[in-house]
């Protein structure tokens, strides 16, 4: 007997359900979406060691008097006929199968009834199930009760089942619950195991459990105490979260600088033990340093940031840009900015101890933001990102990639010319910067075909401050 014990049953996954030429196919969720989250779904059970079964249907083989069939299998016109296009695995979905996983062939609602998948469990010494597919209301329904029947703990994974409408999705849910039997969002379940899903953006991956060891149950609360939060201010109003800023941060006043559109940044402080100790574990993982770290406080599920890209005048390249997660999960959203792009928006669960390494052409070609969900208990994000552009608070000097100047000293001298000069022709000067550099900021933001090479020769204004008497016109 193998060491196996929890399954995940993948039930009805097929072309009459799904496919929008299917007999049934009317259904609430977006199959496009839904396979996607079903692909990473089976990726991390089977990351987790999880036992796959996928369970299709036949109908039409069933006999008995009408009545007594009633609810209990499909009798309202063909579907699912045994060799069908219909009772075919749907599009995508036939490429997620894998020689060892269990196959079951049903011809009722329940995939328990007359069927070895009960024994091919048993045997493999499984007591939890977790349940995905179609439809909500008939065989998940079905299946979910005969399996607590059976002595399985069951899961029915609500963002990964589907019904015809959203009422009836939700009313089957509530049947269940009254049942016993809870639903939860995929995330919340697999979430606290270690996996790893890629093939997000272009490049980006989303790796859960990678950082134990230094997050744990009690990482929310220790950074929530430890960081000084302040609020920040775009385009004069005040930004829905709290921020902070940390880094490295030297003793005669160097830290990094990372300029995107808000009117202004709090203080770079040094960083805390418990945002070092995440930083430092991230760096292992990644493979680079990581010397900045935008740190943000949702404080409920009204809080939220807009879609948007990065800013990457000052980031090292190639680089990463981290988001690690704690607290409740929100979800990102990523949306491609080419114009079919609504088709292709992947909705990322970002879990407590979560990791999304985003590449700089996911940055350049997806937009991304975390979307107001109701009744969010609060999270905090950490966006660590390699600078290359360094600040001296004491001399205002500027240098690094995002600068005209390659080295400090050189920097330093440009800085000396310019405090010479009249505080008016400064004043225009550093507008005038501040203005083009505003503008780069919005191009960035919306083109997929940006080319950071835009940036040069580089800048030396510090924030947009200048720019608070006029509209400020970057999305962010
Ligand atoms: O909170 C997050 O994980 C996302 C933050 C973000 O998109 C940003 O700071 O640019």
């Amino acid at each position: 007997m193998s060491s196996q014990k929890r399954a995940l049953l993948a039930i009805d996954m097929q072309n009459d359900f799904l496919d929008e030429r299917g007999a049934f196919a009317k259904r609430h969720r977006d199959a496009r979406e839904l396979v996607e989250t079903l692909g990473w779904v089976v990726s991390a059970a089977r990351q987790q060691g999880d036992l796959i079964a996928w369970v299709s249907s036949t109908y039409g083989v069933a006999t008995g008097a009408p009545a007594a069939l009633h609810g209990q299998t499909h009798t309202s016109g063909p579907c699912c006929v045994a060799g069908s296009w219909g009772a075919a695995l749907y599009g995508p979905v036939a490429q997620l199968p894998e020689p060892h996983d269990v196959q079951v062939d049903k011809h009722w609602y329940s995939a328990f009834r007359d069927t070895e998948l009960h024994a091919r469990l048993q045997a493999a010494g499984t007591n939890e199930l977790w349940l995905a597919g179609a439809a909500t209301n008939t065989c998940v329904l079905a299946t979910a009760a005969e399996a607590r029947r059976l002595g399985y703990a069951v899961t029915v994974l609500a963002d990964v089942t589907t019904a015809g409408t959203l009422g009836k999705h939700e009313r089957a849910l509530h049947e269940l619950a009254a049942a016993g039997i809870p639903s939860r969002s995929w995330a919340d379940v697999l979430g606290a195991g270690r996996f790893e899903l890629g093939g997000l953006g272009e490049g980006t991956t989303l790796v859960c459990g990678a950082l134990d060891g230094c997050v744990g149950a009690a990482t929310f609360d220790a950074l929530e105490a430890e960081v000084a939060w302040s609020a920040m201010h775009h385009r004069g109003g005040v930004v829905p979260r709290l921020v902070a800023l940390q880094g490295d941060r030297q003793p005669d006043g160097v830290e990094p600088l990372y300029r995107h559109p808000a009117d202004e940044q709090p203080a770079l402080r040094p960083w805390t033990p418990t945002v070092d100790r995440i930083r430092r574990a991230v760096e292992a993982h990644v493979g680079h340093p990581m010397n900045h770290a935008l740190i943000q406080l949702y404080r409920h599920g009204k809080d939220w940031i807009s879609e948007h890209s990065d800013k990457t005048l000052d980031l090292v390249r190639p680089s990463y840009i981290v988001n690690v997660s704690l607290g409740q999960r929100r979800t990102m959203v990523l949306r491609p900015k080419r114009r079919d792009g609504e088709d292709a928006i992947q909705r990322i669960p970002l879990v407590h101890g979560s990791v999304l390494r985003m590449d700089l052409e996911t940055n350049r070609r997806w937009f991304h933001g975390i979307k107001q969900e109701a009744d969010r208990q609060p999270r905090i994000s950490l966006t660590l990102r390699h600078i290359g552009t360094w600040w001296n608070s004491s001399t205002g000097a500027v240098w690094g990639v995002g600068a005209p100047s390659a080295s400090r000293a050189e920097a330093e001298a440009r800085a000396q010319a310019r405090a010479a000069r009249p505080a008016a022709q400064r004043e225009l000067e550093d507008r005038a910067e501040a203005e083009q550099m505003l503008r780069l900021f919005r191009d960035e933001n919306v083109d997929p075909n940006f080319d950071a090479a835009a940036y040069r020769p580089g800048f030396e204004v510090r924030d947009l401050q200048l720019l608070n008497d006029k509209p400020v016109t970057a999305a962010r």
